[in-house]
């Protein structure tokens, strides 16, 4: 990295020391053409290389900047503190915390964050770790910590998403597929079950594109007005 960084620089130097020349060549004319075009020619060369050299640099940057956002995407904020729980809310010391809605605490089951060796929902697994001292990690909305990590275990997507039921008709809209107002935002993937019915497993796409106009029960999380479904018809997505 450094041999290629002094690379790009001596380049640099050279082509900057270059323009003059270059402008010197162009303001005269005649016949000592053929040497000058072999310098312009030289120069231009090298111009270019290191124009290449320096969008390469560039792309390069780039890149490591975008591993770096990727890596850093869910630990943009990071609080160390006492856990508590006080009229409905979650503190780390002073600080409010987002571990997600009623639903989600009391159905879903990720990692042992309370270590006690049992895998249990999310709800006890924060019930395990009260009065201690804890590292959240997340990103804070309002003045609250919207959870993305306990303890350095990932937790969930750091949103206010919502978990909602709904009972309502598909409904196709420029290709795109809505339930009561809420845009269905679908994996895009081969589905795992049936669940038009039509006997075939399909893509996500088509098993939804089947049940376009019929009444259909559906539950996920809603965020922005978009609903990623966890149930289709009591089927699991
Ligand atoms: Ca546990
Ligand atoms: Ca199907």
């Amino acid at each position: 990295m450094a041999a290629g960084l002094v690379a790009v620089v001596a380049v640099a130097a050279i082509a900057s020391s270059g323009a003059g020349i270059a402008g010197w060549t162009t303001s005269h004319d005649g016949n000592e053409g053929n040497a000058r075009h072999g310098w312009k020619g030289k120069l231009n060369e090298m111009m270019e290389r290191n124009r290449i050299m320096r969008k390469m640099m560039e792309r390069n940057n780039m890149m490591k900047a975008g591993r770096h956002i990727m890596r850093n995407l869910l630990n943009l904020d990071r609080i160390e503190g006492n856990l508590s729980y006080i009229d409905g809310t979650y503190y780390v010391d002073d600080t409010p915390v987002y571990f997600g809605d009623e639903w989600f605490l009391e159905h879903v089951i990720r990692s042992d964050y309370d270590g006690d060796g049992d895998y249990e929902t999310i709800a006890d697994e924060i019930n395990g770790l009260m009065g201690n001292d804890v590292v959240i990690n997340g990103m804070y909305g309002n003045g609250t910590l919207i959870a993305s990590h306990i303890n350095g275990m990932w937790l969930r997507v750091p949103v206010m998403a919502e978990f909602v039921e709904l009972n309502g008709v598909i409904e196709k809209i420029n290709g795109t597929y809505y339930i009561d107002g809420y845009r269905i935002v679908l994996p895009n993937k081969q589905a795992r079950s049936d669940y038009d019915g039509d006997g075939l497993l399909e893509r996500m796409r088509m098993e939804i594109d089947g049940l376009v106009g019929e009444n259909v029960n559906i539950d996920g999380y809603t965020h922005n007005g978009n609903l990623r479904p966890l149930h289709i018809n009591g089927i699991a997505i």
